[in-house]
């Protein structure tokens, strides 16, 4: 096979454990393949200090990771201002949060731009290049501008939302045009594949002529769903490993009276974590048996902290967490234990394991992965229930999960009152159907899926 190289705005080093499934699924790709592994450095310098655009180089194996200094400003633009200031927010679905006019594009492109000059020199003829995610959407089209032939894919870990949500941001047009530089686009889930149909049909009069093909702006490129998957075998070894063993074993002690509900989230606006709390005060309200009992356990990782709508988030999760344990808190109890900070991945598997119930509820989420890894780390003797939303990518997958509206707290706290009580029987048939879908799409199948069809030959000019 032909060399892979990987952009993505962060790398992870692949041979750390604490990178997690995805950066391990890479790695081994780019292992196979000797390749290159390019991003941000995570650092910026002063704008004008000379070092923005620096370019480093360091191996891993026999893997490059090549990664850019980005100045402050730049960074503060392309991140904070575009990537997640405009199409973090769109894409999934908030408009209202969405901040079109500060101008970002300019820092948006400049990056892209930056990424594809200090990038181009460092391709082969043959090369292979994979761009991940809304951050990089017109890496292909600068790198072309710059005379790059190579075969280039992209995947988008994010939704693509519905055509007229897309078409509120004003360089609509711009952003699917870029599109069309890839010869591959990858998407989480149908829905955002038959999002992309819709848009490009209605707004770019594409043609779309063989399956998943679509011809406009004098380009072609195939577009299909490649639902991502989770390393199923790395995450249970991280399960039966010492540290998960511990947090089980800690959890079980602790918590030997009750029953654990978990939400593992990024602090995001997207994950419904107000909207969580608000129906599990219902199901304390509604199903008071659960008092004493039930208590639920959620993390919310800080994450993009300088963006306004995360501190606002911040603020209401604490609000809402503290009237919760005000209510229903006893001497000896309280409902809800939130922490405002990360947990080890190495004990993460513990900590789902201990759970009789997941709490996967987003608003909108691209696939999300805490789902998978939840069913993955349960005892298939006496698993745990996933309480999934609808509105997830993985429900198009993970149909044997308790799918809820997360909008709706009456059905939430239903469906969490009937996966804490669901016979043995049950939770043990729908952890096995899940298991084996897990086990079916895993993260190497989906990285095999998406470089098969990069491999498949070039489409004809339209
Ligand atoms: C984007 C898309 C898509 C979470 N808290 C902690 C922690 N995590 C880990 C989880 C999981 C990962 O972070 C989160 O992945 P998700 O898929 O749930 O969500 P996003 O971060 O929003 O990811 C999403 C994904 O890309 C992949 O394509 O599924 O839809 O939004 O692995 O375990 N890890 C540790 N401590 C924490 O506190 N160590």
């Amino acid at each position: 096979m032909a060399r892979l190289v990987v952009v993505s705005n962060r790398i992870a080093d692949p041979r750390k454990t604490a990178a997690g499934g995805l950066a391990v699924a890479l790695g081994s790709a780019l292992a196979a393949t000797g390749g290159l592994w390019f991003g941000w450095s995570g650092r910026t310098v002063r704008s004008g200090d000379g070092g923005e655009g620096a370019l480093q180089q360091q191996r891993a194996g026999n893997v490059t990771l090549a990664t850019v200094d980005l100045a402050q400003a730049d960074h503060d633009a392309y991140y904070l201002g575009y990537s997640n200031g405009v199409l973090w927010p769109v894409f999934h679905n908030r408009l209202d949060l969405a901040d079109f006019d500060r101008g970002d594009i300019d820092g948006y492109r400049r990056v892209n731009r930056l990424f594809a000059q200090r990038l181009a020199p460092l391709l082969a003829p043959d090369d292979l290049v994979w761009i991940h995610d809304y951050h990089l959407i017109p890496l292909a089209a600068e790198l072309r501008a710059l005379g790059c032939r190579q075969r280039m894919g992209f995947f988008l870990h994010i939704p693509l939302p519905p055509p007229l949500l897309l078409a509120a941001i004003p360089q609509h047009e711009w952003l699917v045009r870029s599109l069309f530089a890839y010869d591959l686009l990858g998407f989480q889930s149908q829905t955002d594949l038959v999002h992309f149909g819709r848009y490009v049909h209605d707004e770019a009069r594409a043609e779309h002529r063989a399956d998943n093909v679509y011809a406009a702006f004098g380009r072609s490129v195939r577009a299909q769903a490649f639902p991502i998957g989770i390393d199923v075998d790395e995450f249970q070894r991280l399960g039966e490993a010492d540290d998960a063993q511990e947090t089980l074993a800690t959890m079980r002690e602790q918590y030997a009276r009750r029953r654990l509900l978990v939400g593992v989230d990024r602090m995001d606006y997207s994950k419904g974590l107000p909207q969580r709390l608000r129906a599990f005060r219902r199901l304390l309200h509604d199903y008071p048996e659960n008092r004493m009992s039930a208590t639920l356990i959620q993390i919310a990782a800080p994450s993009r902290e300088s963006v306004d709508a995360y501190a606002d988030l911040r603020r209401e999760l604490e609000g809402l967490t503290g009237a919760i344990n005000g209510e229903y808190g006893e001497l000896d109890w309280m409902p809800v234990r939130y922490m405002h900070r990360a947990v080890a991945r190495k004990r993460l598997p513990g900590l789902y394991r201990a759970s009789a119930v997941a709490l996967v509820t987003p608003l909108r989420d691209g696939m999300n992965l805490v789902a998978k890894e939840f069913v993955a780390a349960q005892d298939p003797a006496d698993p745990g229930v996933l309480v999934l939303s609808r509105f997830a990518g993985a429900a198009e997958q993970m149909g044997d999960a308790l799918l809820v509206n997360p909008y709706d707290t009456d059905a939430v706290a239903q469906a969490t009152q009937r996966a804490l009580h669901m016979p043995l029987e049950e939770r043990r048939a729908r952890n096995d159907r899940l298991l084996a879908g897990l086990r079916a799409h895993d993260v190497h199948w989906w990285q095999r899926q998406f470089l098969d069809a990069l491999q498949t030959p070039p489409l004809p000019p339209p």
